[in-house]
């Protein structure tokens, strides 16, 4: 398994539309193991392809015992409206209120080649509507109003020149870098 590296804001493959998925290959099983594995190094909740420079329409979310991986997802139905803070872990530190639809009805198709569905509200709700925005090009700030989006941009402004290149490369706890075998400390 790798732990890989994590674009952020200015990558335009943050900006682009994903490919659907047609075929489950060995390749992206892979892919989503090492999505999942990236995604407890950075202490995230979810991660989707094109974070970690990949074009395929597939994220993963783990939100208490929910673990997902959802390929070509689509939101068929959502209801209500609810506004939390989100972070993303393409614009580290930086967060700011999104509202949202509080329920969501998504389909989406697993790792076996088999559609699901998944009616969420709560924090996993949020992270698949994130995760499914992440697929379609857009990210959380581009909800914020004006001034707030102002405010979050100019936050990353200062942050930005620690991520050359556009790359967030994840450290490994050297506590933990036995979970991590493969990787150089
Ligand atoms: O896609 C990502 O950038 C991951 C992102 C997902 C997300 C966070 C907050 C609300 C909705 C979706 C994160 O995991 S950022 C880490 C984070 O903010 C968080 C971690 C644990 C619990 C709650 C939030
Ligand atoms: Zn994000």
């Amino acid at each position: 398994m790798s732990i890989l590296d994590i674009r952020v804001l200015g990558d335009p493959i943050l900006r682009e539309e994903t490919k659907p998925v047609d075929a489950i290959t060995e390749e992206l099983r892979t892919l989503a193991r090492d999505m999942f594995e990236t995604m407890h190094v950075a202490k995230g909740i979810g991660l989707a392809a094109p974070q970690v420079g990949r074009s395929e329409r597939m994220a993963v979310v783990e939100v208490d015992e929910h673990r997902l991986v959802i390929i070509n997802p689509e939101i068929v139905a959502g209801e209500g409206k609810d506004k939390a803070e989100e972070g993303c872990l393409s614009i580290p530190d930086v967060y700011g209120d999104v509202e949202r639809p509080a329920k969501v009805h998504v389909r989406a198709t697993d790792l076996d080649g088999k559609t699901f569905e998944v009616e969420a509200e709560g924090l996993l709700g949020r992270c698949l509507q994130h995760e499914i925005d992440h697929l379609h090009g857009k990210l959380f700030i581009d909800y914020l109003s004006v001034l707030k989006r102002r405010s979050a941009l100019g936050k990353w402004g200062k942050e930005k020149d620690k991520y050359p290149g556009f790359i967030r490369k994840l450290e490994v706890d050297p506590a933990r870098a036995h979970e991590h075998p493969d990787e150089e400390l």
